[in-house]
């Protein structure tokens, strides 16, 4: 969403019912046999695993944002591709275990390992940004896009610590400034922590009786 927006593409979004799994429907599956969101369609194109939608949308309607957010200097590139794979397989997996548990109602706090994991990747966040100000250059690519949204979210589970990961929450808060941050991300977070929150209320009610 934060792509299109920054690419000025006309998308129509269509919510999918978690609560209700209609992400696991045949009639979704047919779309994303993972049954995950986002699903991308594009004519008579259906793409899904947002990496790899983002990539597609920045090549195809990208124009000169195209070289700024995944330049094609080979190393770049693969710097770039690094922190996305470590979003898409590490990151968002720890993150992903905390909504897991949560949707499935067994618990009402993030428990203090999936603290550890969701902490030991804005680790890996801080160091990456050793070398750089932007997790894979020396400005904001679809890696900025990817992993900040991970872990604007996150903030959700756990804030990131100054102390423990100071250039990790610097990278956040220059993100935050960010315009397409302020309108599309910081939207979804709100609404993210308002159901997540809501959830767990429910939750910690529930287990309680037990
Ligand atoms: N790596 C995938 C992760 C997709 C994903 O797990 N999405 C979540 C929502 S943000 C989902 O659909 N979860 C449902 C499930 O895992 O059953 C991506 O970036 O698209």
């Amino acid at each position: 969403m934060m792509l299109s927006d920054m690419l000025g593409l006309q998308m129509e979004y269509n919510d999918v019912k978690f609560l209700q799994l209609e992400h696991k429907s045949p009639e979704f599956k047919k779309l994303n046999p993972m049954g995950t969101v986002p699903v991308l369609q594009d004519g008579d194109f259906i793409i899904s695993e947002s990496h790899a939608i983002m990539k597609y949308l920045l090549s195809k309607y990208g124009g000169d944002k195209r070289e700024l957010l995944y330049p094609s200097d080979v190393r770049t590139r693969a710097v770039v591709d690094q922190c996305m794979f470590f979003n898409a397989g590490v990151f968002f997996a720890a993150f992903m275990s905390v909504g897991r548990a949560t949707f499935t109602g067994s618990i009402y706090a993030p428990t203090a390992q999936h603290i550890e994991e969701i902490e030991s990747s804005y680790s890996v966040v801080d160091a990456y940004l050793q070398a750089r100000p932007y997790v894979a250059a020396d400005r904001l690519t679809l890696a900025d896009l990817a992993v900040g949204a991970t872990a604007s979210t996150a903030q959700t589970f756990i804030k990131t610590d100054a102390d423990k990961f100071p250039r990790c929450a610097d990278w956040l808060s220059r993100l935050h400034e960010e315009e397409v941050f302020k309108t599309v991300m910081a939207p979804g977070v709100a609404y993210f922590a308002k159901v997540i929150n809501k959830i767990w209320q429910h939750n910690k009610s529930k287990l309680e009786k037990k």
